[in-house]
């Protein structure tokens, strides 16, 4: 989590022809985000020494969990000039642990640059952040990453790339080749929209030269293709391709402009954020296609006004020296220390720049700002100054594994639980609460590695010692058979003495209907005051049946039992309740209940068969599938299976799905479970308790 810093933050030189711009750097894990952050602030002039993910000393990877693990594990902020306009790149986490944080500052972006490997095999990892992006609306282009060392041909990795995208993506650069060299590097590119060819020189801005006689062909059908994408949405450029004439060049640019902020196309680059190749070229069409933060003013519900303050806030952290810090975009009007935002007030309004948070006196229309100290904004709050406002911001995602807590220290119990809340509001795709049957603390997020992440977290800023649990499954108990038993409950201890005496008949129930007490106590052989302490008894018995879990779905009828005048009362008859539960469960035939959960499980289409698989060697059950709605190539499998296994199912239906699948799980019903199955859990149970 950031800390603070004095400096002062850079301001602009000249007077910017956009407002603050925000670009989030989104896409699958480890495909450069953060090494491109460094060479994008590099090329701004807002490092001058570029850190690298080796050497752990990045900008983007700030905190001690990201550079000791080597991958992003929350978004971060950059704050730059470029050209004399104000930018806030936000650096997201490609790990399916923590799209949580990604999908936030998604949200709030002007544009998406969706930064991925060339790899064709590998392009279903980026199918759930276009999926995300499309869902919303949310402008983005594609930036292909890595090509300083790549084999594939791009043309290639296009294709799949579209293969997986509702939009239709725009080649905006062709890459010139060393034919001479064996593998054939990347050594520059033509600009499919000035036609102009660059190359690229290692650590200075690429130079123009002549276009190779060997790629002019690819240009001109590259070229077509884009006009003829563009002519899609554009009748008068349709007419002009058409009659041949070649539209002007400024016609070619509003018209990329204005796509891309109605998210109709999806340019598309090429790149190498270590090599810094490419980087100019991104970041002009990021200058002049990239729209102004009206356009997501808008997608969130918001007309700007510069007489209304409106902030989006899209990520919450808890700091020792700022208490709950609010990172917020502005997207309507201005800020200035001492304005109300509903019943809270700003002081300490800050720049951010990863870790460092610079005093700010004023922020406007379209920039990132953080608010220190609030009390009642929230990730997802949409607030003016007049309070909180309807907000069309996304749910969290659901949780998909879980783990047990416990604390190693006496008297870290409530410690615990307020720094769960704090962890929970840093991270909305988290949660956490006691099992109802089983009583257990449980941490339920994305994956082992976002828990893991979460509980160091908990030992690094709150002292928590914490050992991770396995999850324990509520598992239940019932019985086969009716059966009859009576508990007689007799002590006589010097002068006062205790009787009670209680005959029941214990029967199943249907699945899901609990627990049924009746009784039919004729002839006053049980005073009427004492029935209720019997059944009192009956329930206490049943907390742990014969197998040692709670028993369900039994009904029970009081008949028949004895009393004596003086030695009577409501605990000699809870005794005899307990005693005669206890005797009829004995032998009514005990089974064990397992929990069994619905769960609609979301893969692609390709990996359907290896999720069917997957299903069936985990004892689950399908009801059916089918396309997914509104997801073109994916599946919905709907299933039942025990909870006992759907706990850790999401590693290895990722490691089936590269990543990709994802599932929603409810609970729907109690099941038998017989066989050794049963029998491993009955004897893990009695080992566990004593
Ligand atoms: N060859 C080559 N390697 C790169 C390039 N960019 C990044 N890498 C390497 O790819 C690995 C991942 O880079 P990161 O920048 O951490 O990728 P990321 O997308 O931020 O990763 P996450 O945030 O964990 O999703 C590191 O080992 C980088 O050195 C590139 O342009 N070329
Ligand atoms: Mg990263």
């Amino acid at each position: 989590m950031p800390s603070s810093a004095s400096s002062t933050s850079p301001q602009p030189t000249t007077s910017p022809a956009h407002p603050p711009r925000v670009a989030a750097l989104i896409g699958p894990y480890s495909s450069g985000k953060t090494s491109l952050l460094e060479s994008l602030l590099a090329a701004t002039g807002r490092i001058h020494r570029k850190g690298s993910i080796r050497d752990h000393n990045t900008v983007g990877d700030y905190n001690a969990e990201s550079r000791s693990r080597e991958m992003s594990t929350e978004l971060t902020c950059a704050q730059t000039t470029y050209l004399g306009e104000e930018w806030h790149f936000i650096d997201c986490p490609g790990s399916v642990d923590f799209a949580q944080d990604a999908r936030e500052a998604a949200m709030i972006c002007d544009v998406a640059i969706v930064v991925v490997e060339p790899d064709p095999s590998r392009v279903m990892t980026v199918a759930p952040t276009l999926k995300f992006l499309d869902r919303n609306r949310i402008p983005h282009l594609i930036f292909i990453n890595k090509t300083d060392h790549t084999s594939f041909r791009l043309q290639d990795s296009f294709d799949a790339l579209q293969s997986i995208s509702e939009r239709p993506l725009v080649i905006r650069e062709i890459p010139i080749r060393d034919m001479n060299s064996p593998d054939e590097p990347i050594t520059g590119f033509v600009d499919i929209v000035s036609e102009r060819t660059y190359q690229y020189l290692e650590g200075q801005p690429s130079k123009l030269i002549a276009m190779p006689s060997t790629v002019a062909t690819r240009e001109s059908q590259t070229r077509e293709g884009l006009l003829e994408a563009l002519a899609d949405f554009d009748d008068r450029l349709l007419e002009q391709i058409l009659e041949d004439q070649n539209p002007a060049t400024e016609t070619i640019y509003e018209n990329l402009e204005r796509d891309l902020a109605n998210d109709l196309i999806v340019p598309v680059f090429f790149g190498s954020g270590e090599h810094d190749h490419g980087i100019i070229r991104l970041l002009k069409a990021l200058r002049h296609e990239a729209p102004s933060s009206d356009v997501c003013a808008h997608r969130l519900g918001i007309d700007p006004d510069p007489a209304q303050t409106v902030l989006q806030i899209f990520k919450t952290a808890h700091l020792s020296h700022a208490g709950r810090f609010c990172f917020a975009r502005i997207l309507s009007g201005q800020i200035k220390n001492g304005d109300a935002l509903g019943t809270d007030k700003v002081s300490g309004l800050c720049t951010l720049y990863a870790d460092k948070h610079e005093k700010l006196d004023l922020g406007t229309t379209g920039a990132i700002v953080g608010l220190p100290r609030m009390e009642k904004l929230r990730t997802g709050s949409l607030v003016s100054s007049d309070g909180e406002m309807e907000t069309l911001w996304p749910d969290p995602l659901p949780p998909l594994y879980e783990t047990g807590l416990a604390v190693t220290k006496p008297g870290d119990d409530v410690k615990l639980t307020e720094a769960l809340r704090h962890l929970c509001e840093q991270d909305r795709s988290i949660s956490f609460g006691h099992h109802a049957s089983t009583g257990q603390l449980v941490l339920a997020g994305q994956g082992d590695i976002h828990l893991q992440c979460a509980m160091a977290h908990l030992a690094e800023h709150y002292h928590l010692e914490i050992t991770p649990t396995p999850v324990l499954t509520g598992y239940l108990e019932t019985i086969r058979k009716p059966v009859s038993a009576r508990g007689r409950y007799k002590k006589q201890t010097g002068g006062h003495g205790q009787f009670g005496d209680a005959a029941i008949e214990l029967r199943p129930l249907a699945r899901g209907d609990g627990f049924e007490f009746s009784e039919h106590i004729v002839g006053g052989a049980i005073p009427r005051q004492y029935i209720s302490a019997v059944e009192k008894g009956v329930r206490d018995g049943l907390r742990s049946g014969s197998l040692g879990f709670p028993v369900v779905d039994v009904a029970v009828k009081l008949v028949d039992g004895s009393f004596h005048a003086v030695d009577s009362s409501d605990q000699a008859f809870q005794m005899a309740g307990r005693i005669a539960i206890g005797e009829a469960l004995k032998v009514a035939g005990p089974v064990l209940l397992e929990p069994v959960d619905k769960c609609t499980i979301s893969i692609p289409s390709d990996f359907t068969s290896k999720a069917q698989r997957l299903v069936s060697t985990r004892r689950g059950q399908i009801l059916g599938f089918n396309a997914k709605d509104g997801w073109q190539g994916w599946d919905e499998i709907d299933v039942q299976m025990p909870t006992s296994e759907t706990a850790d199912m999401v590693t290895e239906l990722r490691s089936l799905t590269q990543g990709t699948g994802f599932f929603t799980r409810s609970y729907s019903h109690m099941q038998e479970l017989g066989g050794k199955q049963a029998d491993a859990v009955v004897s893990a149970h009695q080992k566990s308790k004593n």
